[in-house]
């Protein structure tokens, strides 16, 4: 009997159709950040990365053009099973000769984003960058009091939804186009209203252009700090909630965007009966918004667990969200995006009776149920998905020849 076989069989005795979960996670998508390649640099400046947010760690190989970056994601999605999304900065606009700033950003600088994207099969998720910018001034974008920086950052959150369109149209899938700003203060501000009411009131400007949105998404993440941005943010949880639900886009949560004892996990459940879609950055904060490889581990399996016993696969729009510049970038893309499928399907091999034992007030039951679930046969399952994916069980291998041969030569 095959190891997968009595997996089945194990898991059909725990009351869970294996089969099932296999074919529910075929289908889960997982929109994949693209700045994993490059230290989130893109090509569209010099400048170095700002915004409260950090790469540590030089490890050689990153990838310096469209070229290479390409290469690089074709290497790790080859790695990757399931269905994928490819999630783009505006950062990443490629110039053929002239350069247009972000304001003025169109549809042609990410025409062959779109052609990489079509010869795949595809979608294309999209995010304004408001940061690493001459135009970020005092550290503020969307909410400055300097209304020249105020309206740039306006008019590029207009081409973005423009290019957001255009991502819908040329591929045939939605896109989700995400506004995070880094907008803050490193010290206690004598205001906190009025940037709250500049962002708003931005946000508005923004969303005021006409757009498809049964074709483009839009999300709005909210942060607690940054690097360098300690005090104030303007962009809270409360007010990205907020501003969601009262305009109609979609909240999104990164799980490093919270104080490091507040749980994402916990919040989904709120956010599914009070939105029709919700948005995940699905991340590894270290004490802080560190930006780890996403990992095997209970917080990222708590997530799924609530995606997948709330029936929200198709309401919730997963996307990785994470740069570490000290190890092999390929391993560190394939490793994260391995780990959020790895726990989709850790949560899609639960009983459904779970519940009825916490509605029965049996939490001796659930106790034991839940910690012998943890030694279930998992990884025979997932090795059935790698296998019936076509996808390389042990990837390391690859990764050390595509470095030795490819990487190493930057
Ligand atoms: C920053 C946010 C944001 C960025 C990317 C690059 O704290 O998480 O999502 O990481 O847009
Ligand atoms: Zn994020």
């Amino acid at each position: 009997m095959s190891r997968f076989t009595e997996a089945k069989e194990i898991y059909s005795r725990l009351g869970v159709d294996a089969e099932a979960a296999l074919e529910k996670l075929r289908d889960a998508t997982v929109s994949v950040h693209c700045w994993q390649g490059d230290d989130v640099i893109g090509f569209d400046s010099d400048q170095a990365l700002s915004g409260g947010i950090q790469t540590t760690g030089n490890y050689p190989g990153k990838a310096r053009t469209p070229d290479e970056l390409m290469a690089d994601i074709d290497k790790a999605f080859s790695l990757m099973p399931g269905k994928k999304k490819l999630n783009l900065h505006a950062s990443y606009a490629i110039f053929d000769g002239e350069r247009a700033d972000r304001d003025a950003i169109e549809p042609k600088h990410f025409k062959k984003w779109v052609d990489f994207a079509n010869e795949r099969g595809l979608g294309i998720d999209f995010n304004p960058t408001f940061f690493s910018h001459p135009m970020v001034k005092d550290n503020l974008t969307l909410s400055s009091p300097d209304e020249e920086v105020r309206a740039f950052w306006v008019r590029h959150g207009v081409a973005c939804l423009k290019i957001s369109e255009y991502f819908a149209n040329e591929t045939g899938k939605p896109c989700v186009m995400n506004i995070w700003i880094p907008d803050g203060y490193k010290d206690i501000p004598a205001d906190r209203l009025g940037p709250r009411a500049r962002f708003k009131k931005s946000l508005d400007e923004i969303l005021a252009t006409p757009y498809d949105k049964s074709k483009v998404y839009v999300t709005l993440e909210s942060k607690v700090f940054g690097i360098g941005l300690e005090s104030y943010t303007v962009g809270s949880a409360e007010f990205c909630l907020s501003y969601s639900t009262k305009n109609g886009i979609t909240p999104l949560m990164d799980n490093g965007h919270y104080h490091p004892t507040e749980m994402v996990s916990d919040k989904i459940s709120s956010l599914l009966l009070f939105n029709d879609k919700i948005a995940l950055h699905v991340t590894r904060p270290v004490r802080w918004d560190s930006d780890h490889v996403v990992l095997f581990d209970d917080e990222t399996k708590e997530i799924a667990k609530e995606i997948v016993r709330n029936d929200a696969l198709d309401r919730v729009f997963i996307a990785t969200d994470y740069f570490d510049a000290s190890i092999n970038r390929i391993s560190a893309w394939v490793t994260g995006v391995r780990n959020v499928q790895k726990s989709l399907l850790f949560a899609l091999l639960q009983p459904a009776s779970l519940k009825e034992l916490q509605d029965a007030s049996d939490f001796t039951a659930l106790m034991v149920q839940q910690e012998a679930l943890k030694t279930a046969p998992f990884g025979d399952v997932w090795e059935e998905f790698l296998a019936r994916e076509q996808v390389v069980s042990d990837y390391l291998p690859e990764i050390k020849a595509y470095e030795a041969t490819v990487l190493s030569a930057r």
